[in-house]
């Protein structure tokens, strides 16, 4: 298959996003090394570069000026010889003295079941990395967690001259944990004690990709509890840091959906950036079909709210690039209110007053193919949110319903915000509820909109149709997906 018939073969297909991120082709899962240097933001991520499916872990690479358009860079990192020849997992990336340095899970053995933690470094283009001599820097696991093949996905930070370290695991026989260290050097270790560990079964048994950080004045812990089974689910815990211990005092659900794995960093504008892996919830055989898979939420800003709630609020750069604008406002929703807009790539505002009304909400309705469509209802009686999809191809292997509990305070209004893109579904509620996940309908090219709520009103509904961020698709992109073994004929 030619280049361009390659190209063309992803760029009609209509579940590819146009202003999400994601690899010219094949897998990716986490964000990996997010970190912004000398004013230009760089995301890693954990990728197949043969592949549509998980395996052969390697660290994708793009930039981008603006958190919205990127450009596709080299591979950052690949597994060599032991101890990542099993695959390069997931890590952050910090600023040590001017260098570019990764911190990163090395893997090894047939099951990926030796985890050890290893360092890499840059110059000045973060293009190409070389691994320390001295990998690994860390490799035992402690004592405490009872085994010795879940200790993955390091998070560190600096506090004065000291580094410090969470890294993901579990307690045999317990639960989730995450462990924290300190480091002079990020060379040599010292392991304090776990900073949280859980035996709440809903919790999982192995947390993955802790992220750990100051936000105002309290300290957020989230997790990734893995359960084994999918669904997997991303919490969060506030409290208070003091003498390296760590007591949450409240928490939640960052998402009820499939939004995994997620990594933040801090900006030049001291701004908290949270990016968050949206899985597929389709067969693998689908996704072989595809030639890719993994797309990343649009980056979200973190901050918390008079009651430590976290609030996610994307990236205000996306308001920049929207375009074409459909609005109504003020309007009793006793009468369903339709639109048709043609693309399925929005960026949607809406504001409801519920009054007395039981449910209220949205519908969005495939435009060739109407028994396909989304619901995201607000059940004002049981004060819950839900996303309900429907007639979508038996491909299909994630939920399809997505509930939350959803309290608005007294004369709150419903607030939502909804990042429809090809096969992307990102609603967050008031910024605090966030619900994410994936719609493969047969043609996903236009769309109805239709609102509706008896006894509700409508104080404002915008859309905004957006543009492909991809259409500077550079040269050594377009040679990946020519050389994409999966589009190959
Ligand atoms: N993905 C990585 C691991 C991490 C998991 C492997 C979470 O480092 O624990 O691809 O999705």
């Amino acid at each position: 298959m030619s280049e361009v018939s390659v190209w063309k073969r992803l760029d009609a297909d209509s579940h590819r996003p146009n202003y999400h991120f994601l690899p010219p082709s094949n897998w990716m899962n986490d964000p990996n090394g997010v970190i912004q240097w000398q004013g230009k933001y760089h995301l890693f991520y954990q990728h197949n570069p043969t592949g549509a499916l998980w395996g052969n872990m390697h660290w994708g690479h793009a930039t981008s000026p603006d958190l919205i358009h990127w450009s596709d860079e080299p591979i950052a990192l690949a597994p060599t010889d032991s101890p990542d020849s099993s695959g390069c997992f997931s890590g952050c990336a910090v600023n040590d003295n001017g260098v570019p340095t990764l911190i990163y899970t090395a893997t090894a053995g047939a099951n990926c079941e030796i985890q050890t933690q290893c360092l890499a470094t840059s110059d000045d283009t973060l293009r190409t990395w070389t691994k320390n001599l001295q990998n690994p820097v860390l490799s035992e696991v402690p004592a405490e967690a009872r085994q010795t093949k879940d200790f993955r996905d390091p998070f560190v930070w600096k506090e004065n001259a000291t580094w410090y370290m969470v890294i993901g695991s579990g307690i045999q026989n317990v639960g989730g944990a995450v462990f924290l260290y300190r480091s002079t050097n990020l060379i040599a270790w010292e392991y304090l004690h776990p900073l949280l560990s859980s035996d709440d079964k809903r919790l999982g048994t192995i947390w993955e990709c802790p992220n750990f950080f100051k936000l105002g004045d309290q300290w957020v812990l989230i997790i990734s509890a893995n359960t084994g089974t999918r669904p997997d689910t991303v919490h969060y815990f506030v409290g208070e840091y003091k003498n390296h211990q760590f007591t949450p005092i409240t928490g939640g659900v960052l998402d009820y959906g499939c939004l995994y794995a997620p990594l933040s960093c801090v900006d030049d504008q001291n701004r908290r950036v949270l990016f968050g892996w949206l899985q597929e919830e389709r067969s693998n055989a689908a996704l072989q079909r595809a030639g890719w898979s993994g797309v990343q939420s649009i980056p979200r800003i973190l901050e918390l709210d008079s009651r430590n709630r976290l609030l996610m609020k994307p990236v205000p750069e996306l308001e920049r690039i929207r375009g074409r604008n459909h609005a109504y406002e003020d309007r009793d929703l006793d009468q369903p209110i339709t639109l048709a807009v043609n693309t399925s790539s929005l960026d949607i505002a809406v504001e409801i007053d519920p009054g007395a009304c039981e449910i209220c909400g949205l519908k969005f309705i495939c435009s060739t193919t109407p028994e396909e469509a989304i619901h995201i209802h607000y059940d004002a009686r049981n004060q819950q949110i839900s996303i309900r999809k429907q007639a979508e191809s038996p491909d299909v292997s994630g939920k399809i319903l997505l509930e939350a509990p959803h309290p608005l305070a007294q004369n709150e209004t419903l607030k939502l915000r909804i990042l429809l893109d090809g096969s992307v579904v990102e609603v967050m509620v008031n910024d605090r509820t966030s619900l994410s996940t994936r719609f493969y309908p047969t043609n996903a090219i236009a769309v109805g909109i239709l609102l509706f709520g008896e006894g509700a009103h409508l104080r404002l509904l915008e859309a905004w149709e957006m543009p492909s961020v991809f259409d500077g698709l550079t040269t050594e992109s377009r040679i990946k997906l020519a050389n994409s073994p999966t589009t190959a004929d």
